[in-house]
């Protein structure tokens, strides 16, 4: 019994040794230790022997037992061990490695002139709001010097939603909003980017819907040498320091007196080409001195404040920049053409 009990445990060490695998092990477990393995078979041959041998080779079998048992865990534990080590090093990162090249997108080129707009209004003071696109007739005419029936309220043809609440046609509002807000506040310098609506048919140069930032500047003593200085540098900051502007008398109801803005033809400078129609010059924005009804209604003396606001329309901007023939083309999500816009995506070509 002696000998079966060493040799049991010497074929047990052996093996063990060349297990690789917890599938193996659990093989060679069941052949040791299993109902019908080496080690529980040799129990029964215990009832062969004497009281005293029973007693020795008992305590053999139980040693060998729990040494079988010892062994085989310890072996458990090596083999989780190695497969955990093997795993961490085939999911091992080599961070040295170079990036794969992840297509970025680009920003539209209305977010590239809104946000240039936003820098250099923001350098100067001005605050950037927002107002709602569903705005109510009261804002979007009437605290502008429109009241119902006004035949100047055909200049924009409008999307109304309910007879009160329309689809804003410009920015404008922000103006009447701003102003109600803020009563007797001064200085008011903001400006107001976001999308406006109207009934136009589209085409090269119009859409239904189209971008517009509105500007406003309400405090006392302004002057319209105050609104041409800040739309010089508006365009300078777009177009280049040598873009000019130039004043054309205009009519606006909530402005006056009102004006029709142009920078200088970015293609001939001001020579005069095709994009111009021969006149050197293009059209960009309306703008004027802040009606003093619209500032009355705002709760602005219009005595003691004067006011100055102006309304480019961003789409034509980009076209002038860009050279952009057809005001479409930023409403179609052609990946092709907002491609051009990205700087990133330039150098990647
Ligand atoms: C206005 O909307 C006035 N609210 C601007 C203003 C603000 C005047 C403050 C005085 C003081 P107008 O309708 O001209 O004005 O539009 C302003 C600009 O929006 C235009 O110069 C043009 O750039 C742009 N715009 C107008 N209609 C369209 C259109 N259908 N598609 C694209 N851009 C347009």
């Amino acid at each position: 019994m002696k000998e079966t009990i060493i040799k049991i445990e010497k074929a047990l060490q052996n093996e063990l040794k060349n297990v690789q695998d917890l599938v193996a092990l659990n093989s060679l477990k069941i052949n040791y230790l299993g109902k019908k393995g080496k080690i529980t078979l040799l129990k029964k041959e215990l009832a062969k022997f004497s009281d005293a041998e029973k007693k020795e080779f008992g305590r053999m079998f139980n040693e060998l037992k729990v040494k079988a048992t010892t062994l085989i865990e310890e072996k458990v534990a090596e083999l989780e061990e190695q497969a955990f080590t093997l795993k961490l090093k085939q999911e091992e990162i080599d961070v040295t490695l170079p990036a794969t090249n992840l297509k970025k997108g680009t920003k539209h080129p209305l977010t590239i002139m809104i946000e240039e707009i936003e820098e250099l209004f923001i350098s100067m003071g001005y605050d950037v709001i927002s107002g709602p696109e569903i705005e109510l007739d009261l804002y979007n005419f009437e605290r502008l010097n429109l009241p119902k029936n006004h035949p100047a309220r055909d200049m924009q043809d409008s999307l109304y939603i309910t007879g009160e609440v329309l689809l804003r046609t410009h920015t404008s509002p922000a103006q009447a909003r701003y102003m109600e807000a803020n009563k007797e506040k001064t200085p008011i310098r903001i400006i107001c980017p976001g999308k406006v609506y109207r009934k136009d048919e589209d085409d090269a140069t119009h859409s239904h819907q189209f971008m517009q930032f509105e500007g406003l500047v309400v405090d006392k003593n302004l002057s319209v040498a105050n609104l041409k200085a800040t739309l010089e540098l508006l365009v300078q900051k777009l177009f280049g320091q040598d873009a000019k502007i130039r004043f054309r008398p205009s009519y606006f109801p909530f402005t006056e007196p009102s004006f029709e803005v142009d920078v200088t033809c970015f293609k001939c400078q001001g020579a005069g080409c095709r994009i111009c129609k021969d006149t050197g010059w293009l059209e960009i924005l309306g703008a004027g001195m802040v009606h003093p009804e619209v500032l009355k209604m705002g709760g602005y003396d219009p005595e003691v404040f004067s006011g100055f606001a102006f309304g480019p329309g961003p789409d034509r901007m980009v076209m002038l920049k860009y050279g952009v023939n057809d005001i479409r083309q930023l409403y179609l999500n052609n990946i092709d053409f907002l491609k051009q816009f990205g700087r990133l995506e330039k150098e990647e070509n």
